[in-house]
């Protein structure tokens, strides 16, 4: 059976099929750090590429391996490189394509460390990096400059909700031969395929919907051709940001249920958000399922479905959310997201905290603003709780 061909649930079950020679159901944890050679001439081939075996777990592992060709296959790319975390994905493809010099446009809200590693330790290195809204194509246009060799994209981003137009973005870097890359972590591969749309690279923090479970952090890069796969990997390799055998069988085990999942997920989202938007408390809730969302119509082009996160600000400002976050009783008061427990969190004092006071401002990362992660749990369940919680306000 052609398994590139089969449905995305056939994928995310059987990946590409590889069968264990064991006849283990699941791939088994490798749990070792080296792999010893037949013989001199065998672990010289391995290092030169003349023969495909493992080496090192660093380099490779065949339990880390069925996750990350698991994921190309979704993405519809090359190859995958797993990553010790999110950040360490985020940061091998800062590393592959920047350096003293060069200059990154990425997009003012993206998740917190991925915006202050540019504003501290690669501006240390020479690197100059300009934060705009992407959704205005001209402004983008005009950040592009001579030495730009990237542009960073996080659709939707954490935690505003902004949605960039991927295939827009991607021909304005092309006319220029610029690589895209996309942190896809918010709709995984099940809700968008950015490679599909014109992106070059795409990455995720596994943390999150990948494996789905609140219990490992980690992260990948998967890229449309071989020459950045190689590069990517390479850099992966010398930096040692790799994954960890037992990290890689857990997240791959998560990745069978992520569409069964997300589609419980989302269904308790939209009866979430549709009910928090009616709230007298609740002013400016963004969330894509809802023609609210400034950006509603590009949302419904580009992702098969609106996802499971919410971001609001009440009227009452931050002292009305410290009041929400302090009474909720079924959801956790928790940073991370996309799994399949309640999450609700604090952007500014919390996962962007690190940003400047005008950063965060011009991002729009407000101290009022509050971001939930929707579990799995009962819509009804989760609605009673953040009732019971806004009525103590
Ligand atoms: N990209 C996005 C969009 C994220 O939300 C995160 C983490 C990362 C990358 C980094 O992934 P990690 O290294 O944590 O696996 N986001 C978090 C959040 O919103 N709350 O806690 C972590």
């Amino acid at each position: 059976m052609d398994h590139q061909k089969s449905g995305f649930n056939s994928k995310l079950v059987h990946g590409t099929g590889s069968k264990d020679p064991l006849g283990s159901a699941v791939t088994p944890i490798y749990q070792t750090s080296t792999f010893a050679f037949e013989s001199a001439d065998h672990g010289a081939q391995c290092f030169s590429g003349k023969s495909s075996g493992y080496i090192y777990t660093r380099i490779g592992n065949p339990t880390i391996e069925d996750l990350e060709k698991t994921v190309a296959l979704l993405e519809n790319g090359f190859g995958g490189i797993g990553t010790s975390s999110g950040m360490g994905a985020v940061t091998t493809v800062y590393m592959t394509y920047l350096g003293a010099g060069s200059h990154i446009v990425s997009h003012e809200a993206v998740y917190g460390p991925s915006r202050v590693v540019l504003e501290t330790i690669l501006k240390r290195f020479g690197v100059e990096a300009t934060f705009i809204d992407t959704s205005d194509l001209d402004l983008l246009k005009e950040s592009i400059q001579a030495n730009t060799k990237l542009i960073y994209l996080e659709t939707p981003a954490n935690p505003t909700m902004t949605i960039a137009d991927i295939s827009a973005i991607s021909a304005i870097a092309h006319e220029k031969g610029i690589p895209v890359c996309v942190d896809n972590t918010f709709c995984s591969p099940y809700l968008q395929s950015p490679l599909d749309l014109g992106a070059d690279i795409v990455l995720h923090s596994m943390t999150k919907f990948i494996n789905g479970h609140a219990d490992i952090v980690g992260g990948i890069i998967v890229a449309k051709r071989e020459v950045d796969y190689k590069a990517l990997r390479s850099t992966m390799i010398i930096m040692g940001c790799n994954m960890d055998p037992h990290q890689a069988y857990l997240a791959r085990r998560g990745l069978k249920t992520l569409a069964i999942r997300i589609d419980r997920a989302q269904e308790n989202c939209i009866k979430v958000a549709s009910w928090l938007e009616k709230h007298p408390k609740v002013t400016k809730l963004k969330y894509p399922g809802l023609p609210s969302h400034p950006q509603y119509e590009l949302g419904k082009k580009q992702m098969r479905g609106p996802g499971a996160m919410i971001s609001f600000e009440l009227s009452g400002g931050l002292e009305a959310g410290k009041t929400l976050m302090n009474n909720v009783h079924l959801a956790l008061l928790a940073v991370s997201l996309g799994g399949i427990e309640t999450l609700i969190q604090h952007p500014a004092s919390m996962t962007h905290s690190k940003m400047s006071k005008e950063s965060k401002e011009k991002a729009g990362i407000t101290d009022g603003l509050v971001r939930l992660s929707i579990g799995i749990e009962e819509a009804e369940d989760i609605i009673a709780d953040l009732d019971h919680a806004l009525s103590r306000i």
